[in-house]
């Protein structure tokens, strides 16, 4: 299905690099880059490596079903497309590509706030599953009408960021100059000629803005965007308002803190997502992997905990089925995908995904989901 160079990407890591290949540096940065000295990106994929599995064998793998249920939505992968901002800037398909493909393989596609498609536009596209993640603006009236228009597009939940109060120190950005829109200087314009393919796109394609907002914005950073749009003093007493304004399922995205799990429960939402914002907001925080258990053993009764981040591998999906979450999700594999080759390397990386489940399921002795448990992983003290 997948022609030219693709199919030889046999993993994340070969899209990653695919991607590297055909981006503007600036655009590859951005996707690719995190905050500070980049620890905790690091972190987030590496801390996956200290669990070790303890797989099953005679069990009979012959038909293995990697289905999950979430907040009521049946997913034929565990796994679901994590909320990112401005896809046009990495291909000039976009959001449209990501949607179309998480629809294709059969599960969630989430968009965020700051998409470059509209909410309405990515709502007729396709007929799959989608959830919308909000930003909180400083404007009242703007947070009520993106919930209006989600909840008319017929997006069924609400994903509500909160690692996100103001923009993380990412130090790859102002040394790119990188913006949104991208701005160009003499230093753009060289490395716009060593990714062509991008450059043809992006000069040729439709502007890129932020699609949800009436009016153009100007070209400046992400985080003087956040600082003048955003809400940074927003706490748990507007969560409560926002809740009851959205009135639909809702998802606390980016907590790491068993209180906040509590918090969150009590204050009504029905899902958490273990996340740091992959590592692009505070350096240092701990990997999802790592604050897992704790959040599922205080709160997993009363929330469906979601792992978001870092997650490459099949092996990093099972093991975090195994501490307690309910499915995962992921920015960066398919974002690669789509600076490689658009929607077919959003699937393509979908692709490489389910079939690393698929098999690594087989080979731990494990038929379903509901089968996999603590009993398979070896507790890192005890190596
Ligand atoms: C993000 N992320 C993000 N999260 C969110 O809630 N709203 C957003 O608009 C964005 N935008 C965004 C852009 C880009 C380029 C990236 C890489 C990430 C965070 C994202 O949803 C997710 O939490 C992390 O990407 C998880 O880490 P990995 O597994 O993708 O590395
Ligand atoms: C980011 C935002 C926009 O991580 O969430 O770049």
């Amino acid at each position: 299905m997948f022609a030219g160079p693709l199919d030889k990407c046999l993993n994340i890591e070969d899209l990653r690099l695919a991607a590297k290949r055909r981006a503007h540096k600036m655009v590859f940065d951005y996707i690719d880059g995190g905050a500070d000295d980049e620890v905790t990106l690091r972190g987030n994929s590496s801390a996956f490596d200290r669990y070790r599995l303890l797989y099953k064998t005679l069990v009979g793998v012959d038909d293995v079903d990697p289905s999950v249920t979430l907040l009521g939505q049946k997913l034929q992968v565990p796994f679901f497309c994590s909320p990112a901002a401005g896809n046009r800037l990495f291909h000039t398909e976009g959001e449209r590509a990501v949607a179309k493909a998480a629809a294709e393989r059969g599960t969630i596609y989430s968009l965020s706030t700051l998409s470059s498609i509209s909410i309405e536009e990515i709502a007729k596209l396709t007929n799959g599953p989608k959830w919308f993640q909000l930003y909180v603006w400083k404007d009242r009236v703007l947070v009520k009408e993106m919930l209006d228009r989600a909840r008319e597009a017929g997006y069924k939940a609400m994903i509500l960021t909160v690692d996100f109060a103001i923009t993380g120190n990412r130090e790859r950005d102002p040394r790119n100059g990188f913006t949104i829109p991208p701005k160009y200087g003499p230093r753009q314009a060289i490395e716009a000629m060593k990714a062509p393919f991008w450059t043809l796109d992006f000069l040729f394609g439709a502007g890129i803005r932020y699609a949800n907002l009436s009016e153009k914005t100007a070209a400046v950073s992400l985080n003087q965007f956040v600082a003048e749009q955003l809400h940074a003093g927003f706490n748990w007493k507007d969560a409560e308002w926002l809740l009851g304004e959205w009135s639909g399922p809702s998802i606390i995205k980016g907590i790491v803190r068993e209180d906040d799990a509590l918090h969150a429960a009590s204050t009504g939402f029905n899902a958490a997502m273990v996340s740091n914002h992959g590592g692009r907001q505070l350096d240092h925080s701990a990997a999802p992997i790592e604050a897992l258990e704790p959040i599922v053993q205080a709160a997993g009764d009363r929330l469906e905990v979601i792992l978001d981040g870092g997650v490459r591998r099949g092996t990093d999906v099972l093991k975090a089925l195994a501490l307690g979450a309910k499915a995962v999700s992921f920015a960066r594999p398919y974002l690669y995908g789509l600076a490689a080759g658009g929607e077919r390397g959003v699937n393509r990386a979908l692709e490489i995904m389910e079939d690393a489940v698929r098999r690594d399921m087989a080979l731990m002795g494990v038929r379903n989901v509901d089968e996999i448990d603590r009993s398979f992983l070896l507790d890192p003290n005890t190596q």
